[in-house]
């Protein structure tokens, strides 16, 4: 008719995620609305989609029903359906209780079922489909995250024209422990079929290209894989010899947003009105995690709860916030998370607290932004224990919040933040003793220490934002496009 024209096949820019960047919310008065959701990826992709348009191709977070595409502002949103039992094998089963615990050096055991790995395979299937329909000839193609790894080889079997992209935005393990994975030449292979494959630290692509020399057996010189032409056979067409970047590219945030935010008077306001409601404690130590195993928050509550116990300092001296946004709750070892956590907290407070006061506020459920915003401004110390951890954004919202320079870091070195806020107070979260040392330092810091180390990170996550980030993987994927064609033809 022509009153819709066809969009399929004319997009130049693809985005791939297994959600879509936006949550359903219905109104009060009853209308359905799209509300920009909570999590790492989307606080990072946001600025680069408001910048460049797209169209995202995601699941938009609801069981079993199937949605047209729809439209907000720049962006053209495609959506996956998936059923109760791809919920539960593909995304609860093996993304979220296979890869996520085996890639974050199995501090949970990573379970390993079949039929997982056949709904991964036709879950991911089912993405590659959508995008390849929607991507215009030699389009760029960049697939999010550990969900989708497959989704790179099964592009570029389908449309070998794509300039295709990966970024994996949690950590890539070691040999010792990837090798577990039953179908880890698979995986390995679906990543590969990425022109440029972007990881978090310089530890995440060593050991991505170490598992691939040993696993598949193509060789690297430096950051580049090599792949052989592959000869048509078994239905399959020919591939030409190939080159793949396996290289880190740290993300980051839009620091600058975030210290307007929390400059403005309301935020400020109510920093003040945080302490206030509290009881006035000397010093406040927040935290703020999705309540996942991987982020170290019992290893924190222990080092707290010890500090209190040794008398160091009093209950109403410090105030422990501790924000665990809910997360992956079907998930057995979440769940059991949560009741560990939750007990501990009752007895940090059952055993320290006073009428007055309570040691540990606990808050299981998210906030705005802004609220956000306020909570790093009110605090005197940020603790991001995590045990293992991608990068870890809040690490670096906390430093663009501190329009103040005060503030002290307590940062993981298994954060992949600590390659960058070298001026953080680093800690090894398994040791409960440093973990307090480091605690203890912090709370006393004197202002100009804590000044002279928060201008530093500040200076480092001003510099390296998330416009650099993309930027550089952009145009790292450009190249690839353009070096390509000279394999192809020379
Ligand atoms: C993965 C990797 C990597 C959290 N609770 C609330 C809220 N958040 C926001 C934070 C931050 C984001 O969510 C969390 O990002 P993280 O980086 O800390 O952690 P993951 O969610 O595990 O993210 C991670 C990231 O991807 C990006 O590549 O850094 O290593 O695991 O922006 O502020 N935001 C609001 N309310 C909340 O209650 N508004």
């Amino acid at each position: 008719s022509g009153a819709e024209a066809p969009r399929s096949g004319t997009h130049d820019f693809v985005v791939v995620s297994n959600r879509l960047p936006v949550d359903r919310v219905t109104e009060p008065d009853g209308t359905v609305a799209w509300r920009t959701s909570p999590g790492g990826l989307v606080t990072a992709m946001e600025p680069v989609v408001r910048d460049l348009g797209c169209v995202w191709v995601g699941w938009p977070g609801s069981i079993d029903e199937a949605l047209d595409p729809f439209r907000i502002g720049e962006t053209d949103l495609r959506p996956i359906a998936l059923d109760a039992v791809e919920f539960a094998e593909y995304y609860e089963g093996f993304s979220n209780d296979t890869i996520w615990p085996l890639y974050h050096d199995v501090i949970s055991p990573p379970g390993y079922h079949r039929e997982w790995w056949d709904r991964y395979v036709s879950v991911n299937r089912r993405f590659a489909e959508a995008s390849a329909k929607v991507a215009a000839k030699g389009a760029t193609v960049w697939v999010h995250d550990y969900q989708l790894q497959l989704v790179p080889g099964m592009l570029r079997e389908m449309r070998p024209d794509l300039v295709i992209a990966f970024f994996l935005h949690i950590p890539f393990p070691s040999n010792g422990l990837f090798g577990q994975l039953p179908w880890r030449k698979q995986v390995l292979n679906g990543l590969l079929g990425a022109d440029v494959i972007g990881f978090q630290r310089v530890a995440d692509a060593a050991n991505f290209r170490s598992a691939v020399r040993r696993y598949v057996g193509n060789p690297s010189n430096g950051n580049m894989i090599m792949l052989p032409e592959r000869p048509a056979a078994g239905g399959k067409r020919a591939l030409p010899e190939r080159r793949v970047l396996a290289q880190e590219f740290p993300i980051s945030i839009d620091a600058q947003s975030f210290a307007e935010l929390a400059q403005s008077d309301e935020v400020q306001e109510r920093a003040r009105e945080i302490r206030r409601e509290l009881g006035n404690p000397d010093r406040i130590i927040l935290g703020v995690d999705r309540l996942d195993y991987t982020k170290g928050i019992r290893h924190r509550l222990k080092a707290f709860s010890e500090l209190l116990r040794d008398g160091d300092f009093g209950a109403g001296d410090v105030t422990l916030i501790q924000v665990a946004s809910p997360s992956r709750e079907r998930v057995e070892a979440y769940q059991q998370l949560r009741n560990e956590i939750e007990v501990t907290v009752s007895r940090i407070n059952g055993d320290f607290g006073t009428i007055a006061h309570s040691p540990v506020t606990y808050l299981h459920r998210g906030f705005p932004r802004d609220e956000m915003a306020a909570l790093y401004v009110a605090a005197d110390v940020l603790a991001v224990t995590a045990l293992r951890d991608g990068m870890n954004l809040v690490a670096k919202e906390y430093a663009a919040c501190r329009t103040d320079e005060q503030g002290v870091l307590v940062l993981s070195e298994f954060a992949g933040a600590a390659d960058e806020l070298r001026r953080a107070l680093l800690v090894n979260p398994h040791d409960i003793d440093g973990m307090k040392a480091a605690f203890t330092t912090a709370l006393r810091m004197p202002e100009a220490e804590q000044r002279q180390r928060m201008r530093t990170m500040r200076r480092v996550v001003f510099r390296n934002n998330v416009a650099r980030w993309s930027e550089a993987f952009l145009r790292a994927v450009e190249t690839a496009a353009e070096s390509r064609g000279e394999l192809t033809t020379g």
